[in-house]
């Protein structure tokens, strides 16, 4: 199945090997440069990359004005930590809350990190507004989540892998089946409930698309019951499945993506991160309106990398170049092109079950089992054809490339999958 391959792959792949945790098992292949949608090997093959390092590389690799910005402060000032003010925050902050809509923002660095603290807000929220006896604040969250790796998010994850034998688990989530309204509700009626956290779209369950009101009816649940709406958009945000947020359907790019206000919601509490940076730079966000945000007080949260200048200046130009480059209406545009391209193979073919996502967030489902390594072999077959693809389960494969992509390029793209599916037949 492996291609020969030559001394310098091989020579990385050791290095990491024997050095380095083996907290991961990445496809054999050793990339050294990036530009755009696509990405080089240290043998210098080319390859479209259609994971975009998990949807943080929405607006391709190296892009020159996120890159450019990011070096001219490097070179001025990196780090001041939050105990003295810097020249970048303030405008930083007042970008992104303008661009998102929301009165406050809480600057992070690792998406795990925004959801750790968008989980001590809701708390604290609870406990000061709405009159929850202390320690006894829940949050609903849904089964098959994926919210990062910390000791309490991993709690209520229900992943054996990213589970077992990390705890004692944190204590305070009730978790419900996604995309189920009735279970939501009837987990709502406790009066202990801070909030219910959850992702518009499940990635790692396999790009797991809810039913089209499943969000706008959460909210309307959640408001009703007076618990907050926790939207995490780390990876389903910033242009990624078509709309600025995967949520609430809005759009910066003037009016070229229509609302779908009967479908989506505004979250109390939003997450970003990933390509908040456009890969550049860990940058994270936590957004909220005063009401909430300000139950956090000084010295009651904080990071010593969170809100530096660099991240700063490079949140705002990664948030440019999402509406200079209309990144939104391309990722909904090319991602139907998508789905009906891969959806004319699959009426030929009994090899794949079935195409799912929105944009360009998309997974096909192999007909295989859960366990097999189809998928695998598949994604090792793509990299030989020149994409680079991962599975996500053992039959399961997400395709996500940069956003920056053209139609002619996806084109010859699908041309790759489906020549490379063939050969699975
Ligand atoms: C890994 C998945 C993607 C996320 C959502 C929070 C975080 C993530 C919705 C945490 C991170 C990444 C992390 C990476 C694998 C990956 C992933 F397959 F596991 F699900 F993208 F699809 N919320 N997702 O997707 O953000 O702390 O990593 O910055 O191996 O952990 P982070």
């Amino acid at each position: 199945m492996e291609t020969a391959m030559a001394k310098g792959t091989q020579h990385y792949i050791n290095l990491e090997d024997k050095h380095g945790a083996h907290n991961y098992h990445p496809l054999p292949v050793v990339l050294e440069k990036g530009d755009g949608v696509y990405v080089w090997d240290v043998e210098g093959k080319r390859y479209y990359d259609f994971l975009s390092a998990y949807s943080a590389v929405n607006q391709g690799h190296c892009h020159p004005a996120i890159v450019n910005a990011m070096n001219e402060q490097a070179q001025t000032l990196t780090l001041t930590s939050r105990a003295f003010h810097n020249d970048k925050l303030g405008v930083y902050e007042k970008y992104v809350t303008e661009y998102f809509d929301f009165d406050k923002v809480l600057p992070m660095n690792t998406g795990a990190e925004a959801v750790e603290t968008a989980i001590k807000i809701a708390r604290k929220w609870a406990y000061e507004k709405k009159g929850v006896a202390e320690h006894d604040a829940q949050i609903i969250v849904c089964e098959n989540n994926f919210h990062g790796r910390t000791t309490t998010i991993i709690s209520f994850s229900n992943d054996e892998g990213a589970r077992k034998n990390f705890g004692p688990y944190t204590p305070g989530f009730i978790k419900i089946p996604y995309d189920d309204v009735d279970a939501l509700e009837t987990a709502l009626q406790q009066d202990n409930i801070a909030g219910f956290l959850v992702e518009p779209i499940q990635g790692e369950a396999g790009v797991y698309t809810p039913s089209d009101d499943f969000m706008k009816k959460a909210q309307a649940l959640c408001n009703k019951h007076n618990a907050l709406f926790i939207a995490d958009e780390i990876q389903t945000g910033i242009a990624r499945t078509g709309a600025l947020l995967a949520v609430c359907g809005k759009c910066s790019c003037e009016g070229h993506c229509e609302k779908q206000e009967a479908t989506y919601a505004q979250p109390d509490i939003l997450i970003l991160g990933k390509a908040l940076s456009g890969g550049a730079y860990p940058v994270s966000a936590v957004l909220a309106n005063d009401e909430i945000m300000n139950v956090i007080k000084p010295g009651q949260h904080g990071s010593t990398f969170g809100g530096n200048p660099v991240a700063a200046v490079v949140g705002m130009a990664a948030l440019d170049v999402v509406v200079d480059e209309k990144l939104a209406q391309n990722a909904r545009e090319l991602g139907n092109h998508f789905r009906n391209r891969i959806n004319e193979y699959i009426a030929t073919t009994d090899t794949v079950t079935l195409v799912r996502g929105r944009g360009l967030l998309n997974a096909i489902v192999v007909n295989d089992s859960e366990d097999s390594d189809t998928a695998w072999n598949i994604c090792i077959r793509l990299r030989d054809h020149g994409l680079l693809a991962k599975p996500t389960h053992g039959n399961i494969i997400r395709f996500a490339p940069p956003l920056v992509m053209n139609k002619e390029q996806l084109n010859e793209c699908i041309d790759i999958i489906i020549k490379t599916l063939k050969e699975f037949e």
